[in-house]
C-alpha cells in the first residue's frame, strides 16, 4: 500500500516535471498537420497518467507533434478490459494501431517511440 502511494506520488512529480520541461513541437505546414491528425485517428495510447514509461511516450508524442488519443486504463474499466483482452495483460504504455486488417497492440515504450519516430519523425 505504502509502496503504491510512494510510486504514485513519484509518478505525479515526474508528470509535473514533464509538463514544465517540455520543449517545442515539431513544426509542419497546416496541411501536413491536418493530414497527420486524420491518420492518427487510427492510433490510441493505453496508459496511466503517472507511469514514467507512459510519460516518456507522451513526451515523444509532444515532441513529434502527434495528438494521439490517450486512454487511461485506471480511470476507465472498459479500456482496462480491452487492453487485457487484446494485449494479453494490463501493461502500459500500449499503442493500439488500427487498420483495415484489425488492430495491433504494441507494448514497450522503447518500441512505441521507435515506431512513432520512424513513421512521423521526418519533417516532409
Ligand atoms: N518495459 C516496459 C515497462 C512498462 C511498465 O512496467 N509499466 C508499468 C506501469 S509504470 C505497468 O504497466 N505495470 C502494471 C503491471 O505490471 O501489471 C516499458 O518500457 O514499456
Amino acid at each position: 500500500m505504502l509502496v503504491k502511494i510512494v510510486r504514485e506520488g513519484l509518478g505525479r512529480a515526474i508528470a509535473l516535471g514533464d509538463l514544465v520541461t517540455r520543449g517545442s513541437k515539431m513544426k509542419r505546414s497546416e496541411e501536413q498537420q491536418a493530414r497527420i491528425a486524420e491518420e492518427l485517428q487510427s492510433l490510441s495510447l493505453y496508459q496511466f497518467y503517472a507511469c514514467p514509461f507512459c510519460i516518456k511516450v507522451r513526451r515523444a508524442m509532444h515532441r513529434l507533434n502527434l495528438p494521439i488519443e490517450t486512454r487511461d486504463v485506471n480511470r476507465h474499466p472498459q479500456f482496462r478490459q480491452e487492453l487485457e483482452h487484446n494485449a494479453g495483460k494490463v501493461k502500459v504504455p500500449c499503442l493500439r494501431i488500427d487498420d483495415a486488417q484489425g488492430s495491433q497492440w504494441m507494448l514497450e515504450s522503447g518500441d512505441i517511440i521507435a515506431y512513432l519516430e520512424q513513421r512521423y519523425g521526418q519533417a516532409a
